[in-house]
């Protein structure tokens, strides 16, 4: 059980936005953290598809959720039908995330602060600051090719690196990695920590060099700068729906791979699958650059957060094994033994659907299954929940420093066979 006292004292010390705390996160006016207790099954899931709520931690025999002030009467409702109770976290998550950002330390930077030159581990870039470092890594280093896959739906840019490997002739044998992050706009953790496995693989000479290397660090650009702007809590991007009210598609449901299941028709459900499979541009722009590397990738590491897990799949159904499950258990150890040397933090290896929910339409089922990518990976990064997505900065520098000792591992096992 997660305890309730930290998850306050954290968050009211995690984020500062000097001269905006009145304005941002009114759209979180009134809405609710509650921890649910009691016969939960799948309750919480299932209130979360039909858009009643929000599942803010997904482990063990309570829940952490996110209850938007108009759901709150039929949430509490519902959840009392079924013998569910709930203990309220936070009484009004705009106040809560003021009052942290008045007492504590910046975690976002500033426009007046950007410095583009190396990935910030003090706080988390905006997306013109990330892509204005991905620009000089381009131009400073001879590996390095920086093309735009599309345009999200507020025009911005999604970026791919490519970094080809030391010597052509290794890439053959060796094969490419596929790194994607940034896919849930509010997993901010996620494009800090492909920025720093950037930086580290342009000095890199050791056998990750070997690989041709693709990392698309921001896949959800608008939902990220929502997130920073407007919604803290803010998981889909940011296009259109048929609902005016409601904005946005679960990008992680969107794949076209066994389609829908554990994924919502709703728009104004957080895990909304879109109208059909591939309906957004972000989706689109990743499947035709990792098809078009169908044959060379050898690994597809697709970065979230939180719960500290390497997830394999398949993630569609907890009945069906994916082929080379057992290599996948086995490699995903390796990361994890190696990931623990770093900073002793413990990345569990367990099964997407079996061990955590039923969720198609995500990445590493759709690479796994339709490209036929042998290791595909979800890749849910720090903390257990002390934080949960309002992780701190002070955590960017170590979590990155381990999932890179994890990665180098798991690609050095990847090329012995
Ligand atoms: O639900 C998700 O999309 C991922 N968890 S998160 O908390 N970051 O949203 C897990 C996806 C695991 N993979 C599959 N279900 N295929
Ligand atoms: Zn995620």
């Amino acid at each position: 059980m997660v305890s309730v006292v930290p998850f306050i004292i954290v968050a009211t010390v995690t984020f500062t936005v000097y001269g905006k705390e009145s304005t941002r996160h009114e759209l979180l006016r009134g809405h609710q953290i509650w921890q649910l207790s009691g016969d939960i099954g799948a309750m919480p899931l299932e209130l979360m598809q039909v858009g009643l709520l929000d599942v803010l931690e997904h482990s063990g025999t309570s829940k952490k959720v996110r209850v938007p002030f108009q759901s709150l009467e039929e949430a509490r409702r519902l959840l009392q039908e079924k013998g569910v109770s709930h203990e309220i976290l936070v009484e009004d998550l705009a106040t809560f995330l003021q009052d942290g950002e008045r007492l504590s330390k910046r975690s976002v930077t500033e426009r007046e602060e950007y410095s583009c030159s190396e990935p910030r581990h003090d706080s988390y870039m905006a997306f013109e600051e990330m892509e204005c470092f991905l620009k000089r890594l381009n131009e400073s280093s001879p590996r390095a090719s920086l093309t735009s896959l599309g345009k999200s739906c507020e025009n911005r840019d999604i970026w791919m690196v490519h970094l080809r490997a030391e010597d052509p002739q290794d890439s053959e044998e060796a094969g490419a990695v596929w790194i994607e992050g940034g896919i849930h706009a509010r997993e901010w953790i996620s494009s800090a920590v492909a920025l720093h496995i950037l930086k580290e693989l342009v000095q890199d000479n050791g056998n990750i060099g070997q690989f041709d290397v693709y990392v698309v660090p921001m896949a959800n650009p608008d939902g990220y700068e929502y997130s920073r702007n407007s919604d803290r809590l803010w998981r889909k991007n940011r296009c259109k729906t048929s609902n005016p009210n409601c904005a946005g598609v679960d990008l992680n449901r969107n794949w076209d791979f066994h389609y829908g299941v554990g994924a919502s028709d709703i728009e104004c459900s957080e895990v909304f699958r879109g109208t059909e499979p591939f309906s957004e541009p972000e989706t689109k722009a990743l499947r035709d650059a990792m098809t078009k590397l169908k044959d060379q990738l050898r690994l597809v590491l697709s970065l979230h957060s939180y719960g500290q897990q390497l997830l394999y799949p398949w993630g569609f159904s907890k009945h069906e094994m994916a082929p080379n499950t057992e290599d996948l258990i086995a490699k995903g150890k390796v990361f994890a033994d190696a990931a623990k040397g770093a900073h002793n933090k413990v990345y569990e290896v367990v099964n997407s659907a079996g061990d955590l929910y039923t969720a198609s339409g995500a990445t590493d089922d759709w690479a796994k299954g339709v490209l036929g990518v042998k290791y595909t990976y979800t890749l849910e990064l720090r903390d257990e929940g002390k934080f949960g997505f309002i992780l701190e900065p002070s955590h960017i520098l170590p979590c990155s420093e381990e999932v890179w000792a994890g990665l180098g591992a798991l690609l050095n096992e990847i090329l012995k066979e």
